[in-house]
């Protein structure tokens, strides 16, 4: 496998419609506008920015093709980022995704998973995103993007980059849970997720979560991914995102938990999404993301 750990590659993916909600495809650009470049070069790293995914702009209404919102845009944004993923990775570049909402996820694991075949997941988020269109009362599909990427949903969203093309449930571990749908909980109990919720996290502290969930996410594994969905984060650190939930993660639970990752010497991509600007106040959100990327890359107080 190549060594990807000097070099970053920014891919943003300015996708709104798996949150059928305006605002979050402007989440690139906050991000980047945070300073993101010179946070990055000032660790060390060569940093290439990829620019953005095309997402088109005009589509109207959903139409009743399907209970799953906008589902073939969505499809394709994915196909489309997996392979661009895929590529930075064999080109020796760490894969850096902006979002957009959560269903970029689809496309960047399925990425990675191309070329880091025994993957483990870091699903940082208040959500469990294990909806499928028999359990989904939104309809939104960004509530949806890992039961895909265990093998379960739509075949136009598994079938992206190959319905092979899976995650093993043992070595995917949620962190931060705390808004969990009623068919959402059958389905991680079925398939074996571990999920670390606000509870465990009060009861234990960040340091032993996330030194249980690294031990579920590297266990033969050759990787892990983060993807980091901005309202895990509390609603008072993180404000700008589209379904903010109570009693989240603070700012230093964040970022310890991003220092263990870095630590670990596991990360090899990572994705941060639900970014929304039109919400975000004084830019915080943007700001805590950009905080918490340079802290899983190897941002140190000293
Ligand atoms: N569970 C809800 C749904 O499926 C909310 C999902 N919203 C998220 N997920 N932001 O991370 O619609
Ligand atoms: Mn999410
Ligand atoms: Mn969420
Ligand atoms: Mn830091």
């Amino acid at each position: 496998m190549a060594d990807t750990s000097g070099s970053i590659s920014i891919i943003g993916v300015p996708l709104h419609y798996g949150a059928d909600r305006s605002g979050v495809d402007m989440g690139p650009n906050a991000i980047r506008g945070a300073n993101l470049g010179g946070r990055l070069e000032a660790l060390g790293l060569s940093v290439h920015d990829a620019g953005d995914i095309h997402v088109n702009r005009s589509l109207g209404d959903f139409g009743p093709v399907s209970k799953l919102k906008y589902l073939h845009e969505i499809a394709r944004v994915n196909a489309d980022l997996a392979g661009r993923v895929t590529r930075e990775l064999e080109q020796g570049r760490m894969p850096l995704v902006l979002g957009g909402d959560h269903s970029i996820a689809i496309g960047t694991v399925k990425g990675v998973l191309q070329y880091v075949k025994r993957l483990g997941v870091i699903w940082f988020d208040a959500h469990t995103d294990v909806n499928t269109e028999e359990t989904t009362v939104s309809g939104n599909i960004h509530g949806m993007s890992l039961a895909v990427l265990l093998g379960w949903g739509h075949p136009d969203l598994v079938a992206v980059a190959g319905a092979a093309t899976k995650l093993n449930p043992r070595n995917v571990a949620v962190v931060g849970a705390r808004s969990v749908d009623p068919g959402e909980r059958v389905f991680l109990k079925q398939q074996g997720v571990r999920v670390f919720t606000m509870h465990d996290i009060d009861r234990c502290g960040m340091k032993q979560v996330m030194e249980e969930a690294l031990e579920a996410v590297t266990d033969g594994t050759d990787g892990v991914h983060l993807s980091l969905d901005l309202d895990g984060m509390d609603p008072n650190d993180a404000p700008g995102v589209g379904t903010p939930v109570p009693g989240g993660m603070s700012y230093r639970e964040s970022h310890l938990a991003m220092e263990l990752l870095h630590d670990s010497g596991a990360l090899v991509s990572a994705e941060f999404v639900e970014v929304n600007p039109m919400l975000d106040v004084n830019n915080k959100t943007a700001a805590a993301a950009v905080d918490l990327i340079a802290s899983v890359l190897g941002e140190r107080i000293l």
